[in-house]
């Protein structure tokens, strides 16, 4: 990429200055687990979660702006608004897993929302809840308070991340679960434009950002299976792993099946056969 100077890496993405403006986004095939990135890539997985995201861009740009100016024909390459990122994770929950059902568990409130009792892991929660986070460079993100946040963004930001957050966050869980997909809980990034405009950016709606789990297997109580990463979770579990990287190459079986899952996913939500999308990735925004 001669044009492109390199100014970030994620944990399966890479981000590359285009000019003053623009940045590019280009989501790998790597996947990750238990918070390890393993050795074996997944055929495509980078165009299901750009065309993902970018149908979403697209479907959500009327309840708020958002950073996507271009999909590449490669499917997983996006054209980006440069913005100035909020310092804070906008995460929307409406089911208790992760951190959610640790911190209820352990103290009855998850970032200052004090919850009913008796709830159990993976139940759906009254209303979501907005349980903003911290950017650690470690990549372990921290629960805070809405009153830390709101110190980190300003108290009027705040209101209008959070108002943001859940009008997204209704919108596509809402249209997922029609689909036969529960999106249990989500992370939102914003930044400001160049007007000071609250934009919406980095990737919105995956599951790579979101929890994912099949409805027609939800039965809270417990753990839910993850609809794109069971297969390699449950492969990783057999192994004996210690979770340390490096993580375990993954056989053939696995990696197939996984790439089906995130395909399914990607058709279920668009409706758009994924052949299509990687004959022209913009049939996506219309
Ligand atoms: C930005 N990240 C995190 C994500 C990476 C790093 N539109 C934007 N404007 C300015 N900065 C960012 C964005 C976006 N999105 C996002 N860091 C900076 C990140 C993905 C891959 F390497």
């Amino acid at each position: 990429m001669p044009d492109a100077v390199h100014v970030g890496s994620g944990k399966v993405r890479e981000l590359y200055a285009l000019d003053a403006e623009r940045l590019l986004l280009v989501a790998s095939d790597r996947i990750s687990t238990f918070d390890v990135v393993l050795p074996t890539a997944i055929p495509d997985k980078g165009r299901v979660l750009t065309g993902l995201a970018a149908f979403w861009f697209a479907r959500t740009r009327a309840l708020c702006p958002n950073h996507l100016l271009a999909v590449r024909p490669d499917g997983r390459s996006t054209e980006c608004r440069r913005l100035a990122m909020l310092p804070i994770e906008c995460v929307v929950r409406g089911y208790l897993a992760g951190t959610g059902w640790k911190d209820y568990r352990a103290h009855g409130e998850v970032c200052g929302h004090r919850l009913p009792a008796g709830l159990r892991e993976s139940d759906r929660l009254p209303e979501p809840i907005f349980t903003p986070a911290t950017k650690a460079p470690s990549g372990h993100d921290e629960n805070i308070t809405r009153a830390q946040a709101a110190a980190l963004v300003g108290a009027e930001r705040f209101g209008a991340v959070e108002r943001l957050s859940f009008t997204l966050y209704r919108f596509a869980a809402d249209y997922a679960r029609e689909r036969g997909i529960i999106i249990a809980d989500t992370k939102f990034e914003f930044g400001l434009d160049g007007d000071g405009r609250l934009v919406l950016g980095d990737e919105a709606l995956t599951p790579d950002s979101s929890r994912f789990w099949p409805a027609d297997q939800y039965a809270p109580g417990g753990p839910q299976p993850s609809f794109d990463k069971q297969f390699v979770r449950d492969f990783c579990e057999l192994t004996g792993w210690d979770k340390t990287a490096p993580g375990p190459e993954l056989p053939s079986t696995v990696v197939a099946g996984t790439r089906a899952r995130y395909v399914e996913a990607f058709e279920r939500l668009t409706g758009i056969p994924f052949a299509t999308y990687l004959a022209d990735p913009n049939v996506v925004l219309s």
